[in-house]
């Protein structure tokens, strides 16, 4: 009976020390699998302190989770940007990610990253396309909400004001920051009829350009109240141009920016910028996470929107806002 009750014991022990190491040699399996991604990233280029610190944000993130990063920097040309798509698809990538410069024109090479079965994932910008099947999802901010933000600061600001003439410099034409940064804005002034955009000018994102359409803008207008600035590279353009007619911005003319710097935190501090709306670049983790899923094949959200904020002169903790990174 002893001797028996030994051997059932042994045999008890034997079998678990077995179960244990294959689920052991299992999951240490399916973990340097799930870790090991090559991910293909087009960077559309590197016109803002905004999107240099994305792709500072990506390339920190694939490294801390040691995952293999191709990435591209197309430096503002949609071909160039193109051209990286159709190279990850040669080099047979896990995923592609990329932040489209522009919204149309993306239907033939992601078409042919479908046909590799290479799942795309899109970073900070949209496309526009009749084909939802060409990419998995988007992750990024949403531009009509940052825009919204812009005009309901506005309606707050100027509350005693009979008429509000604005001026808009706005980013890429075409991109999705935009076009949904005008169009939130609108949404919220069509409320009242006080509020006249006298033009709308394009900046493309630029500090120089921003400069330039500032200058237009005061020769061609006498009685600006406000400008409404797409990002803040294009707002120290303004600024500049803003100061050299001798008057004062953040108080002759009401300033409101998007993105959120440190340069223009410090700005809105100093009281030359009115309102900053964040737009928060550190996408890094989240695209590396979005992914590792998708080369599981898992199904992803389709929208994966950034918790952002607004800072304006009326905030009564200013100082405390933490130093960014961008
Ligand atoms: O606001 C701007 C940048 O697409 C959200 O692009 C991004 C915008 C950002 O150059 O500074």
């Amino acid at each position: 009976m002893r001797a028996f009750l030994l051997f059932l014991l042994i045999g008890i022990l034997a079998f678990c020390l077995t179960a244990c190491t294959t689920k052991q040699q299992e999951s240490d399996q399916s973990r340097t699998e799930e870790d090991t991604l090559l991910l293909g990233f087009s960077q559309l280029g590197s016109e803002s302190g905004w999107r240099i610190g994305n792709s500072k944000s990506i390339q920190d993130a694939a490294e801390k989770a040691g995952i293999q990063l191709m990435f591209d920097n197309a430096e503002q040309k949609q071909e160039k940007q193109i051209k990286a798509l159709r190279s990850f698809i040669a080099y047979k990538v896990d995923v592609i990610a990329f932040s489209p410069i522009v919204e149309d024109g993306w239907d033939n090479v992601l078409a042919e990253a479908k046909s590799a079965g290479i799942p795309v994932l899109l970073v900070d910008r949209y496309i526009r396309t009749e084909d939802d099947s060409l990419y998995a999802g988007h992750v990024g901010s949403d531009f009509m909400e940052e825009g919204r933000k812009a005009g309901q600061y506005l309606m707050e600001k100027t509350a005693g004001m009979d008429k509000v003439k604005i001026v808009e410099i706005t980013g890429t034409e075409d991109s999705t920051p935009m076009r949904h940064r005008s169009e939130g804005f609108r949404e919220i002034l069509a409320n009242s009829e006080r509020y006249t955009i006298l033009q709308s000018i394009s900046g493309d994102f630029l500090r120089s350009k921003g400069w330039e359409c500032m200058v237009t803008l005061l020769n061609e207008y006498k009685d600006i109240d406000v400008l409404y600035s797409h990002n803040d590279q294009m707002t120290y353009g303004a600024i500049e141009a803003i100061e050299a007619v001798n008057l004062k911005p953040g108080v002759d003319i009401v300033i409101i920016s998007v993105d959120g710097e440190q340069a223009a935190i410090d700005l809105l501090k100093e009281g030359k910028i009115n309102c900053v709306v964040e737009c928060t670049p550190l996408l890094g983790e989240e695209v590396i996470q979005l992914a590792l899923r998708m080369k599981r094949n898992e199904t992803i959200p389709r929208y994966n929107y950034s918790e952002e904020r607004m800072f304006t002169e009326f905030d009564d903790d200013l100082d405390r806002i933490g130093p960014r990174s961008y």
